[in-house]
């Protein structure tokens, strides 16, 4: 059995119409352009006789039954949210070929020993709350009803609401949550989101282990004035001391690892006129690496930095942590399967860190994870421009369906 390529290529195409704003894709979950990429997927399923569950916050499961349906399933899928302005292939790529596997084992009459699960997670992108891997975070336990109502969109509707109004069901959290050994094991397919498949020219990268993330709110408090009859000696400018201490961000990822990175994002100041010294300032800081250890000493050094800059500028400062995911590392078992199906297939492979996180950070909390990447041309993503090769999709896509035919029979 393999993939069809014309059928992965026009779904994938498919998806990127369900996308208001250009440029890029901007698809939040819960949005118009989210609840109609849902009932065009939904459709398919419908179409190859999924047994379809959709959990109190939107993740979707679509079931194709195997012989032994008491055993627990391999499921596999990627989120169908997007960043703002980001691309057609983040997520899309995991989604449209974990549902390409289901609609090659029905072209086939092929029925699996165990049951084989087609996975949607909601809002991993964080776009929404600012809470990354959320549906996924939601689903293994790690938030509940009480978390959504703090979270909030940029415009303070509290995520429980937002969740409601989309017509989903956060009071039924609870009962959708999935424990540990409940699935046999989940796999993810996906774009690697950087340079080194496409600059070494490899088709396939087996993910060995995956970044965590921390995100912080550094929110700086000064007193705003008029920008031109203060003098500078008789100011406390958060802007100062913000720049400051996003000067030092750079160092403190390169300082501490080989593989940590920390970014600013996201900057806002208050009231964001020319003519006033803003009264606040507040910006995000997203901390990286593979090592959980690594990222708290740069949350430390950040607490620290800010604190000098706050104290230099007669401001005040806190520095709040929104999220976390951990890092984690991936099983050998779950390699060397994704290995010997790669060699069989004739796929040239690599073995190689995620430096992005995925809703796998947390399935890997009650399960065994595993992931492939496809290489970003140019290495670029979270951009209108992130491109991928179909043919590339369609060599992920088959090494996925035979890591899934082969963890189904065991
Ligand atoms: O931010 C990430 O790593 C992912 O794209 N959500
Ligand atoms: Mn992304
Ligand atoms: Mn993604």
């Amino acid at each position: 059995m393999e993939t069809n390529f014309s059928r992965i290529k026009e779904t994938i195409t498919d998806m990127s119409r369900f996308n208001s704003e250009g440029p890029g894709i901007s698809r939040f979950s819960y949005s118009r352009d989210d609840l109609k990429a849902r009932k065009y997927l939904l459709d398919i399923c419908e179409s190859i006789g999924l047994k379809v569950r959709v959990d109190a916050v939107g993740n979707i499961f679509a079931r194709y039954e195997g012989l032994q349906p008491e055993l627990e399933p391999v499921v596999s899928g990627s989120h169908i949210d997007s960043v703002k302005s980001g691309g057609m292939f983040d997520g899309i790529v995991g989604s449209v070929g974990a549902l390409e596997c289901a609609r090659v084992m029905k072209e086939n009459n092929f029925v699996p020993k165990r049951p084989y699960e087609v996975v949607f997670y909601a809002e991993e992108e964080g776009s929404n709350f600012q809470v990354p891997v959320m549906g996924s975070k939601i689903l293994t336990g790690k938030l509940g009803i009480e978390d959504l109502k703090k979270m909030k969109t940029l415009d303070g509707e509290t995520a429980y609401d937002t969740i409601k109004k989309a017509g989903f069901n956060p009071d039924k959290i609870p009962e959708d949550v999935i424990e540990k050994g409940k699935i046999k094991a989940s796999l993810e397919l996906h774009i690697e989101q950087s340079v080194r498949l496409d600059l070494e020219h490899h088709t396939i990268g087996i993910i060995e282990g995956i970044a965590g993330c921390q995100w912080y709110r550094v929110t700086f408090k000064g007193k705003q004035n008029h920008a031109g009859a203060t003098p500078m000696h008789l100011r406390q400018d958060p802007m100062c001391a913000a720049s400051e201490c996003i000067s030092k961000i750079k160092d403190m990822a390169k300082e501490t690892t080989k593989t940590a990175v920390a970014t600013v994002g996201f900057i806002e100041a208050k009231p964001n006129i020319p003519n006033a010294i803003p009264a606040e300032v507040s910006f995000t800081v997203d901390i990286r690496d593979i090592s959980n250890k690594s990222m708290d000493d740069i949350a430390i050094r950040l607490k620290k930095e800010a604190e000098k800059a706050a104290k230099n500028n007669g401001c005040e400062v806190t520095c709040e942590c929104g999220a976390t995911s951990n890092a984690i590392e991936i099983k050998d078992y779950m390699k060397n399967i994704m290995k010997d199906e790669a060699e069989k297939l004739g796929l040239d492979y690599i073995f190689m860190p995620s430096g992005a996180v995925h809703d796998s950070n947390y399935m890997a909390e009650i399960t065994d994870v595993g992931m492939i990447f496809v290489p970003s041309i140019d290495g670029r993503s979270h951009v209108p421009e992130e491109k991928t090769s179909f043919e590339d999709i369609k060599a992920g896509a088959d090494l996925l369906l035979n890591t899934i035919l082969k963890l189904t029979e065991e």
